[in-house]
Parts: C-alpha cells; structure tokens; sequence
C-alpha cells in the first residue's frame, strides 16, 4: 500500500513549509517527524491513540499535524479559540491521552482531564515505519450539525489519500507548486487540502496563520503557487485589490486561485477576474466526504460551477424520498466512493441518518448536474445550518449558547445574506430583564467559538410560533 506522504520516506533539501521567518526542508522536517513519534512512544502513547494537537499560530503545529499522520497517531485538532463548551465535549466524546501545544501555556487546563505536552522540536538519527494510506481513521474532525453538539467525523487516511490525488489531477497539482494559504488548521480546507496536500503533492506549503490581504501579495511571489481561500477571503481580496496594483500582480502570478467551503458570489467572481483577468476556480465538499467535486484547470466551465465529481467518486441527486431525481431536476447530492467518512465518533444514529446501506452519503446540499456533469450547488435541504466566513454553524449551538445567558428567555437564530460573509449569524431573543446586544454577542463568543457569535441580535417582545408552539423561523422579521 502507498504510503501516505511519500516524500518523508526519500525526503530532500527543498523547503516544504514556511510559516513567516521560520522554515523546514523535506530532510529537516522528515527528521522532526521521528523525532515525535520517539518522543510520543517514550511516553506511551500507542499507534492510533487519540492525540490533540491546538492549531496554535506556529510552523510547529503544522509539524506536530504531520507528524501525527504520518507516524500513525489520530490527530484531534483543536481550535485555541473553541470555548468551554466545545472543549468539554471534545475532551468527553474523542478522549485524548494527550494534547500537544507550541505553547503549551497557552492552553494549560483547557482540554478537561487531557494532560498538555510541549512539541518536540529535537531531530531523531534513525527512521519510523511510514503510515500507509490505510483504511483506518487519521483524524477526528468536529463539525456542527443543526442541533447538539459538534461531532466528531472519522476521516481515514486511504480518503485523504485518494480525494488529494483526484485533486492533483484536477488541478494538475506537483512537487514544483508551493500553496499559499491563510485557513485555520482544524478544519478540512485548511489542513487535509492545504497542509497535506501540499505535502502529498509533494510541494510546498507557505501558511499564513492570519488573513490579510497585505500578507497574501507578500506571499503569491513563489514560482508556482497555488491560492486556496474561502469566499469571504476572495471578496475582502477583491475589494484590496480595487486599491493595490501589488495586490493585483500578486493574484495574476499565482497559477491557481480556488474557492471553496462556501458559494463564491458571482459579484466577487467577476470583479476578480476584470482586476486580474483570472477566474477563481470552485471546488465543493464536506468534512464528512472531504472534496468531491472541482472545476478542472485548462477546462472550461460554466459560471457557478463546482466543477465535477473528483476521479473515482460517484455523484447523484436524490429527491426528498431519496429516490434518483430525473436528469436534469433539482435533487439533494449524494456521493459514494472512498473519500467518505467512516462515521462519527460514538453516534451510530447520527451517521445512520447520512450513510445509507449502498454506501450513499446524503450531503443535504440541493444541486444540479449539467449535460457535461458540472455539479451546481443551488441550496441546503437545513436552514439551521448557518455558513459564516466558510465556518458551518448550527442555529442551535448559537440558541443553547444564547439560553445560558441569565437575562434571556428565549432565542432564535437564522443565517442572513452577507456580502462579506456569505451568511451572517442573526439572533433574536426575549429577555427577562435589560441586556445590551453586544454583551450577548460577546457572551457566545466566551461560551462557544468567537465564530460563532451573533453578527446581529434583536431583542423582541415574543417569537413567532405556530398551533404546536414550535418557533416559525421564516416569521422572523
Ligand atoms: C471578534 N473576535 C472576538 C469577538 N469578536 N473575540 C472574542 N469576543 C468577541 N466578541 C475576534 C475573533 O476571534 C478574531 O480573532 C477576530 O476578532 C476577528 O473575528 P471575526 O470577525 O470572526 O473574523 P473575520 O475577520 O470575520 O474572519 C473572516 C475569515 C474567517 C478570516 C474569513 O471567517 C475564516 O478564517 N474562515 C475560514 C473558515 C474555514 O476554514 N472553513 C473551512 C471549513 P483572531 O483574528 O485573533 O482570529 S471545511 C469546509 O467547509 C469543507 C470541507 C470545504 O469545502 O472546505
Ligand atoms: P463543513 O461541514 O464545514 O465542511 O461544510 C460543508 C458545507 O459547505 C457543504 O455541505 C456545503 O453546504 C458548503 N460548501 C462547501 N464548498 C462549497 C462550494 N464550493 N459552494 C457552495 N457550498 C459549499
């Protein structure tokens, strides 16, 4: 079986990551590798123990990130900014023996009962066995669903493996491109398509732990790279753009622009391509299902499109019975192939409800497939789901957050139309006693991720509700 970085098993001298001054070679970083699952065995961890690692702004944490997968250890990332609540869950639900921080100080007592441990940054003489794109789980990624808690999806590296090399067919993707980008690395956007494809690619990564325009132009000026960005990220671009002739040089010297996680305006589409004369190129997918489709590089495609299913994935509508969707209707996208998930952790219901007995994952997401197999993405069958600046949110994690807060009653919470952010996150709530709106965005913010915060927060006298007393969400003013 192939292994799953395979420039770690005959590493070189080239630079594979860079996170602002600080640097690593393919050698340098090879040795790191076995350095840390020394360290990690001389603690006794096992081979596919649960291992935290906090995305900390650090050419660090991408080593510790890599150094997990490829050394055999199940990575938890973990967001420095994810609240108490998030934390307790994530402590109880995948039981970390370990977390492993660039400051462990940082997040000294965050994880509940999960001891936190310095990185190992000595190099080790010798060599590990390299993980093997294995059918076992490589990462544990949390993601919001409408109501609950986030759960944990099981990604194995064999999904990893295959969805990055359909990518790199797509995108025609080698060891000669360096990928920029500026996403936190607990999500898949970040670190399985930015970090280990690059990685697997057997390219070069320059991470940029912030976003901000200015640092992008900087870091566009490699010989060949590749941008990857959410929505949000091309249309705060194109409005620095319109201002910065450095910017604009920038964009046109990379060889790939790519969106994704969210629906890229076609309003930013087209003022990116009239400043730069190049097209953002869109690819759609899940943490669940990793990447399945993308528009391929030198193809033509249509306006609003996706692209299409990534080599060896099966793609298909279903309508509301799940029964095929005649060609050319609207119908909820489905995939099959070995880019899905194993399930979620500890939620054999939950993983039921999406992953059918033939191996269908049901996205939830509403598209249509052109004659050419260009997939659209034209909705989402949940309205509590909220996506923020290409964050997932469920309205529900947002009420309970809300419902803690002494002074309120009731809450309500609906994503809007936001031309930076895609959708902004808007409560409602009903109070017992006086409450500035501000003091319950920041109370969210404390409580659960700052992402997930009210952009927005009404204070009215009575929700809207129906006979059965439910809240009618569409009655929202
Ligand atoms: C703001 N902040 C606060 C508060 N307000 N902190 C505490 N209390 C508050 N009330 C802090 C934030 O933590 C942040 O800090 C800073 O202020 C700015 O916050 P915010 O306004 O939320 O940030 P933003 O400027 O709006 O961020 C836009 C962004 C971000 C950079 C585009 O949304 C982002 O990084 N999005 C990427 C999401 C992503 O990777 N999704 C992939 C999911 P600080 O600046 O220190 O952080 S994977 C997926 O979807 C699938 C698989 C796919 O297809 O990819
Ligand atoms: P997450 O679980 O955070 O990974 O979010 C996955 C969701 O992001 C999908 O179900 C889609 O609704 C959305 N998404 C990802 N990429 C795109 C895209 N290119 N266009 C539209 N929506 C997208």
């Amino acid at each position: 079986m192939n292994a799953l970085f395979p420039l770690l098993a005959s590493p070189d001298d080239r630079v594979v990551l860079r996170v602002g001054e600080a640097s690593l070679t393919a050698k340098e970083l090879a040795r790191r590798c076995v350095a840390h699952a020394r360290a990690l065995e001389a603690r006794g961890v096992t081979q596919g123990a649960h291992v935290g690692v906090w995305t900390q702004a650090s050419l660090d944490t991408c080593v510790a990130l890599i150094a997990n997968a490829a050394t055999g250890f199940v990575t938890v990332p973990l967001d420095p900014k994810l609240g108490p609540r998030e934390l307790g869950h994530v402590a109880a639900d995948s039981r970390p023996v370990l977390s492993l921080a660039a400051d462990p100080a940082a997040v000294a007592g965050r994880l509940p009962g999960v001891p936190v441990a310095p990185l190992t940054l000595e190099g080790a003489d010798g060599s590990v066995p390299w993980r093997t794109a294995d059918r076992a789980p490589l990462l544990i990624l949390y993601t919001s669903g409408t109501t609950g808690l986030p759960k944990g999806a099981l990604i194995a590296a064999s999904s990893v493996a295959f969805d990055l090399d359909g990518l790199a067919r797509a995108w025609r993707w080698t060891h000669e491109d360096t990928v920029v980008h500026a996403l936190p690395l607990f999500h898949v956007h970040g670190l399985v398509v930015g970090l280990f494809g690059a990685l697997r690619a057997g390219g070069a990564l320059h991470w940029l732990p912030r976003f901000e325009p200015g640092l992008v132009a900087e870091a566009l000026g490699a010989r060949r790279s590749m941008f990857f960005a959410v929505p949000t990220m091309y249309h705060r671009l194109s409005e620095a753009a319109s201002q910065s002739p450095a910017l604009v040089a920038a964009l046109q010297s990379a060889r790939v622009l790519v969106s994704g996680s969210a629906a890229l305006p076609q309003r930013d589409q087209l003022r990116l391509e009239q400043l730069t004369g190049k097209r953002v190129i869109e690819r759609y997918g899940l943490t669940e299902t990793l990447i399945n489709t993308a528009v391929r590089v030198g193809a033509p495609f249509p306006p609003g499109s996706v692209g299409r299913p990534v080599d060896g994935l099966e793609l298909k509508l279903f309508d509301d019975d799940r029964r095929p969707t005649l060609p050319g209707a609207m119908g909820e996208i489905a995939v099959r192939g070995p880019n899905v998930f194993l399930g979620y952790l500890n939620r054999p219901d939950a993983t039921a409800a999406v992953l059918d007995a033939e191996g269908w994952f049901f996205t939830g997401d509403l598209g249509t497939v052109d004659g050419d197999g260009h997939v659209r993405i034209v909705g989402r069958r949940a309205t509590d789901l909220i996506k923020c600046g290409g964050y997932k949110v469920g309205a529900g994690e947002v009420e309970a957050a809300l419902l803690e807060h002494p002074s309120v009653r009731e809450a309500a919470v609906v994503g809007r139309p936001d031309a930076d952010l895609g959708e902004r996150i808007v409560a409602f709530v009903v109070v017992s006693a006086p409450v500035e709106p501000k003091a319950l965005e920041d109370h969210v913010a404390a409580l659960a991720s700052p992402h997930k915060r009210p952009r927005e927060v009404h204070v009215v006298t009575e929700l809207p509700r129906n006979a059965m007393g439910k809240v009618v969400k569409s009655r929202l003013p």
